[in-house]
């Protein structure tokens, strides 16, 4: 058994990188999951893996319909793995199927090297990227309700090799062992709530204009598309989960209507609900929105998986009813081709847009106006002010 999730002796004599983790990734494909899901899943696992600063060495695929309770993988793909994790002088092994605890423990028993899953890798980049203090928390309390579950492995659990939901007899010791933890976790529930009910104060109080929020999949250009409408500059930058908090910008859609345009956190498939719990505060302002932009990446070739994506979890986070537009963006060469011929018979209502180049801004902005006007009492109402001298007629 090694004597902690790293081998840093094999490390050292095979590679000179003392700091970098070398990973390999691991995909479980079940009969559900057709190739090309897979294929992508595990694609956008390696950018996840990247962005949490670990330097991908390959990955490795096997096709099982239930997966081993105790292991994950069959035997035979954990001597596989030992192999490829010698020869390549990786350090640490990452799945793209949430492990259970009895399963990451039993891997790092047999591996000998750190073993995270997808939650686990999106957890760590969370925590690398949150900045506001309500992100910070946030963050932690998904991390401490990921740690707990991951906790209860007693040498009698684990003798059990996998059977969950088998209660050993050390538990009340492990009750014990986590009561700080189940303190903090309550402490932070607490100051998230007070975060939300002051939140949902001042979303109660009279509101002057429409607010249109941007959802969407991660890296799909929702902070570009609000910094071009806006004149603002939200961070923007092609990674994963750029954007943690919720930003919000005057936008002009005529030279005398205005709305507020919301910059919220990407979706990605396989979210853990944890962390869709824990951002509770972060994604009620789409659920309070007059309307929804869903923001999608039109040339990423799954786009489709995207979109269902969006509306599932836009469906878990009580945002179903809200009216919405779906925007396919970075369509830089403007229409055309055989993508847009194929998602224009899909999703005829789309709007097709390039945040970057500005194509298509004046049709969104028509239809958002035309959105509002059959769904929102408050743009009904007669304008406030006038705009801005330089803001463009749509
Ligand atoms: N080619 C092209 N790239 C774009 C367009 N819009 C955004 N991008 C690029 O896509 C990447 C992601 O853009 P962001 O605006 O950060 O995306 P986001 O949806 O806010 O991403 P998260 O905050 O991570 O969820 C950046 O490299 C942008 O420059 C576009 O219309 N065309
Ligand atoms: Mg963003």
């Amino acid at each position: 058994m090694p004597s902690d999730g790293h081998d840093r002796t094999k490390l050292t004599i095979l590679h000179d990188t003392k700091e970098v983790e070398r990973a390999v990734l691991v995909q479980v494909i079940h009969s559900r999951m057709n190739r090309d899901e897979a294929a992508d899943s595990v694609l956008e696992l390696g950018r996840l893996a990247e962005t949490a600063g670990l330097e991908v060495v390959c990955a490795v695929e096997q096709r099982r319909d239930k997966p081993d309770g105790g292991t994950m993988i069959g035997t035979g793909k954990i001597g596989e793995l030992k192999a490829i994790l010698e020869h390549s002088g990786a350090n640490t092994v990452v799945f793209d199927n949430g492990l259970s605890a009895i399963q990451a423990h039993n891997l790092w028993k047999a591996l000998g090297v750190r073993i995270l899953d997808r939650t686990e890798i999106i957890l760590e980049i969370f925590a690398r990227r949150a900045r506001s203090s309500e992100a910070k928390l946030q963050v932690e309390l998904a991390r401490l309700q990921f740690q707990l579950k991951r906790i209860p492995v007693t040498e009698s659990q684990q003798r059990f090799k996998g059977r969950a939901n088998v209660r050993g007899p050390g538990e009340s010791h492990l009750q014990l062992r986590n009561e700080p933890l189940r303190r903090r976790i309550n402490e932070l529930k607490k100051k998230l709530d007070a975060v939300q009910s002051r939140q949902t104060a001042r979303g109660t109080a009279k509101r002057k204009w429409p607010v249109v929020s941007l959802v969407g999949y991660t890296n799909a250009g929702k902070s570009t598309l609000l910094n071009t409408l806006s004149d603002s500059s939200t961070f923007v930058d092609d990674m994963l989960f750029a954007t943690l908090d919720t930003k919000t910008s005057k936008v002009w859609l005529s030279p005398s209507r205005q709305i507020m345009m919301t910059d919220t956190v990407g979706l990605i498939r396989n979210l853990p609900h944890g962390l869709i719990a824990s951002f509770k505060s972060t994604l009620d302002v789409a659920a309070h929105a007059d309307l929804l932009l869903v923001v999608v990446d039109s040339q990423y070739p799954a786009v489709d998986d995207h979109i269902e994506v969006c509306r599932s979890t836009l469906e878990e986070i009580g945002a179903r009813d809200v009216p919405r537009l779906l925007v396919l963006n970075k369509c830089d060469d403007g229409v055309g081709g055989e993508a847009h011929e194929r998602l224009t018979k899909r999703y005829p209502q789309a709007i097709w847009i390039s945040a970057k180049a500005g194509y298509g801004l004046d049709n969104l902005k028509n239809a958002i106006i035309r959105q509002l006007s059959e769904h929102c009492e408050l743009w009904r109402l007669p304008p406030a002010v006038s705009g801005p001298e330089h803001s463009s007629p749509s």
